[in-house]
């Protein structure tokens, strides 16, 4: 059978398309393939170049005030470095565009996936959208993903499978609605069992300007409860990791592709880079160093400069000087830290660990082994204050890091958000971070944008050669800023003077 494997376009105000790896899909194709299907995936989002400029939706209004007009990009870099965002897009084709490439693939089955509840919606308008045209009337519609995951109930009209959590299993399900349709019972949910073992996937992407980047994930599941975290609700709690042996030999095709496309594009020196994807691989030390060793050993014998990644975050906690010595020897290009939150009575009511020692240590090692670090924390936390989050934000401006801001959003299922009904009556786009929607009820929308536009200073004043002048500057401006709350930017300036920062 043909299936067509499917990640919808998203409509937000940015999007990462180098981390639209669709591993998830890809899991399934590998599987699915192995017994005997034809798969073809189709990764919306990431097709163009970038995104199409389109209208804030109505229930978005709410953020125009924040939203840098375009007469804005006449200013100064330093003011437009350090905004909210300035237009609404749409990553991926138009919905009719979307169902004319899903049809030329002649499908017998479409695999419709929802990587977050916050595209819910664009999700069911393209399973409605299939679903209502006569050509697809004999295609099975299947649904699933993290997002279709957390309120399976929500999809089943539109689609004649609701898959909930991983998906590997529910081949057979798919297959015996494909061989006997009339049996098949419209909009049912399932919930397979994991599969005993996952494949070793990857995304290859690459550009002369620079080289080859592949993208995985090698681990699922996770013992820890962290209150904002859905992961268990898809993977549950016990972590399970892809066999050594198997990563190894997919290392292998891994680097074939490489040298295949670049003898095929003639690229004179071959550069790899490796995002992991992994919530938490350093549970699994050992395995992780001897899968880099081997990485790189095997790269280097192909002669290809390795450098890796893992962009989804690394636990601090779990980290100590002479690991990170050996991971920045088997090529570490970048630390991307998981603060989470630093209050310490905060840190309790999310179940986390933490210590600013710790993470002081660790910053500051990775400044003497040239490891540039960004470190995130989520803002909008329940019982989070404004001063508490200006504090966060002066703190890591005196550390030699760059700050990734999180604003906080819910996913139906949660321990604080059990109430799945309140979710079916909120357009899902109010999940996405970037909505700024005061969900826990401690920083306003205005308060979660000025954490968001103080993060965006603090980098913006590390990385210029002239700090102080342009503080000074910065400071004058914001405070003529409307849209700001105008005392946690004075908070931030006055901490921040005292601070000073280390990053140069
Ligand atoms: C990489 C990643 C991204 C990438 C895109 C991923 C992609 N799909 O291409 C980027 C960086 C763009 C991204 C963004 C966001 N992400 Co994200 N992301 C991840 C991350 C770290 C890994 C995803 C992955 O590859 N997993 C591995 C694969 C194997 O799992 P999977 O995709 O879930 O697929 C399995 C099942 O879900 C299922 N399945 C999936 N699709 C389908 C389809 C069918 C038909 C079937 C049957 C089954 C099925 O089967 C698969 C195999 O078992 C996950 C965390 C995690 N551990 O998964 C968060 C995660 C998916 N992200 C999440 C969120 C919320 C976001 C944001 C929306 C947050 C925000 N700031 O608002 C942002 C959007 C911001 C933006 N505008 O860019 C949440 C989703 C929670 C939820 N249920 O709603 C997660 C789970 C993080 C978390 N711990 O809570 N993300
Ligand atoms: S945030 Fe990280 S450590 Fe916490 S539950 Fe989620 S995956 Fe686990």
């Amino acid at each position: 059978m043909k299936i067509v494997l499917v990640q919808p376009s998203v409509e937000d105000f940015y999007f990462t398309p180098h981390r639209s790896s669709v591993l998830g899909l890809r899991s399934l194709a590998a599987l699915w393939e192995k017994r005997g299907h034809q798969c073809h995936i189709v990764n919306f989002p990431t097709e163009g170049r970038k995104g199409k400029k389109i209208p804030l939706p109505a229930n978005l209004e709410y953020l125009r005030p924040y939203m840098c007009s375009n007469k804005i990009k006449k200013q100064t870099k330093e003011i437009s470095d350090t905004t909210y965002f300035r237009n609404y897009y749409r990553f991926g084709p138009s919905m009719d565009a979307c169902i004319r490439r899903i049809w030329e693939l002649k499908p017998d089955a479409v695999a419709v996936s929802c990587f977050a509840w916050s595209y819910a919606e664009i999700t069911l308008n393209l399973l409605k959208s299939i679903k209502n045209s006569n050509i697809f009337k004999k295609v099975l519609l299947i649904t699933g993903g993290p997002g279709v995951t957390v309120m399976p109930e929500y999809f089943s009209r539109a689609a004649d499978l609701v898959v909930s959590g991983e998906g590997e299993n529910s081949i057979e399900e798919i297959e015996r609605y494909l061989t006997l349709p009339e049996s098949v019972e419209r909009g049912r949910i399932i919930i397979p069992e994991p599969p005993d073992n996952f494949p070793f996937v990857w995304n290859l992407t690459n550009s002369r300007k620079r080289g080859f980047n592949a993208t995985t994930m090698l681990t699922r599941g996770c013992p820890k409860m962290c209150s904002f975290c859905s992961n268990h609700l898809i993977f549950g709690n016990s972590l399970r990791k892809i066999d050594l042996k198997q990563v190894l030999e997919g290392i292998d095709d891994l680097i074939a592709e490489v040298l295949e496309k670049s003898r095929s594009q003639d690229y004179s020196n071959i550069k790899l880079h490796v995002n992991f994807e992994d919530d938490n691989i350093l549970f699994y030390k050992q395995y992780f160093l001897d899968l880099l060793l081997c990485l790189k050993e095997k790269c280097s014998r192909n002669k290809i400069v390795f450098t890796f990644t893992v962009e989804n975050g690394i636990d601090y906690m779990l980290l100590k000087k002479d690991y990170l010595k050996q991971l920045k020897d088997l090529s570490l290009s970048q630390l991307n830290i998981s603060l989470g939150v630093m209050d310490p009575e905060q840190l309790e009511l999310e179940r986390r660990t933490g210590s600013l020692e710790k993470l002081e240590t660790i910053i500051s090692y990775s400044k003497d082994l040239n490891i540039p670090v960004i470190t995130y924390f989520i803002c909008g936390l329940k019982g989070d204050t404004p001063e508490k989050v200006v504090d966060t934000i002066t703190y890591l401006h005196g550390q030699s890091t760059i700050i990734g801001i999180s604003l906080y959003y819910p996913v139906p299922g949660l321990s604080d958000w059990q109430d799945r009904e309140l979710f079916k009556n909120i357009p899902s786009n109010l999940c996405c971070g970037s909505s700024a929607a005061p969900w826990n009820e401690s920083l306003s929308t205005k308060e979660l944008i000025t954490a968001f536009r103080l993060a965006r200073t603090s980098n913006y004043i590390k990385k210029s050669t002239m700090e102080r002048s342009v503080a000074a500057n910065l400071e004058y401006k914001l405070l003529q800023d409307k849209t700001l709350d105008k005392s946690m930017v004075e908070r931030f300036f006055e901490q921040s003077t005292k601070v000073g920062n280390i990053i140069n």
